[in-house]
């Protein structure tokens, strides 16, 4: 992996490999806001048979402007919180709005995203105490639906590069936490992985990259990002200390006056999409 130094300054963060340096900086005006004037991706809602839970379950997949089935993708598998579904991205945070508007600027590398149900159980709505041990149970099992289910699914369905160095994952939250946990934890399946805002259900930093030489190697992008102001920061903050202790490459993005809400989350998307893939 590239060797990045990180300088967090009050505003942004700059990060410097190999002399090209990528800035993670807060997103401007108007990169949430929808263009009329430009191309737009499309969102399809697909529906896979999952072993794991023993139903079929409902996925959201965002494919680029000028997507074509003769041409190939990587992708990303975009997370959503405690409190969501494959609804919660889509409607909180419009990362079609986000993307699209990156791709006009040519700003991002095409890729297909997708947006699954990260609750792998029978009733997967967030209803009732979203936080009953069970329910929670079902976000760590969802690693078993996302690595035998639903990306065997996606890679079947659409054209779709299948390694290690074209998958990414990333989330928010509840979301985070898998993303961190079944990223790191499956580094020959994901070589991006992204958490922003990461729940208590992330592992402990030992857990989660018990061989520090060969994290290294492996990853091509590790994002950490998080609002200042977000009452789960230690866990983000905690990743991020190990990480640098060991001499892990990662971005550790610290979002000004941010809380724990869409606008940390779509700076977040901003930010890690341009990052991916390059
Ligand atoms: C917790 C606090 C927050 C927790 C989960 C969350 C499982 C998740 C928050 C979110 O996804 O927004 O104690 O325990």
């Amino acid at each position: 992996m590239k060797k990045i130094t990180s300088l967090l300054l009050p505003i942004f963060v700059i990060i410097f490999s190999f002399g090209v340096h990528a800035q993670v900086e807060q997103a401007p005006a108007g990169f949430d806001v929808l263009q009329n004037s430009i191309a737009h991706g499309k969102i399809d809602t697909v529906v896979y048979t999952s072993k794991t839970v023993g139903t079929e379950r409902t996925t959201l997949v965002y494919t680029p402007p000028g997507y074509s089935a003769e041409k190939s993708y990587p992708v990303l598998y975009l997370l959503h919180g405690i409190g969501g579904d494959e609804f919660e991205w889509l409607n909180g945070g419009h990362p079609e709005i986000i993307l699209d508007n990156l791709y006009a600027e040519g700003k991002v590398e095409p890729m297909i995203v997708v947006l699954p149900n990260g609750r792998a159980m029978k009733d997967d709505r967030a209803e009732g105490n979203i936080m009953a041990p069970d329910k929670v149970q079902a976000f760590a099992t969802f690693e078993k639906d996302l690595l035998n289910d639903l990306i065997p699914f996606i890679e079947n369905k659409y054209p779709v590069i299948a390694d290690r160095e074209h998958r990414a994952i990333g989330g928010l939250s509840m979301g985070g936490g898998q993303s961190l946990n079944f990223g790191l934890g499956n580094l020959d399946v994901f070589a991006w992985v992204g958490g922003f805002s990461s729940a208590p259900n992330t592992k402990q930093p030992a857990e989660l990259v018990p061989n520090p030489e060969e994290a290294k190697k492996q990853l091509n992008l590790l994002f950490i990002s998080c609002g200042d102001k977000d009452g789960l920061i230690s866990f983000s903050k905690r990743t991020h200390d190990y990480m640098s202790e060991n001499d892990i490459p990662h971005y550790y993005y610290v979002i000004p006056d941010g809380q724990h809400d869409f606008n940390v989350w779509k700076d977040s998307l901003y930010n890690y999409a341009q990052l991916l893939f390059k």
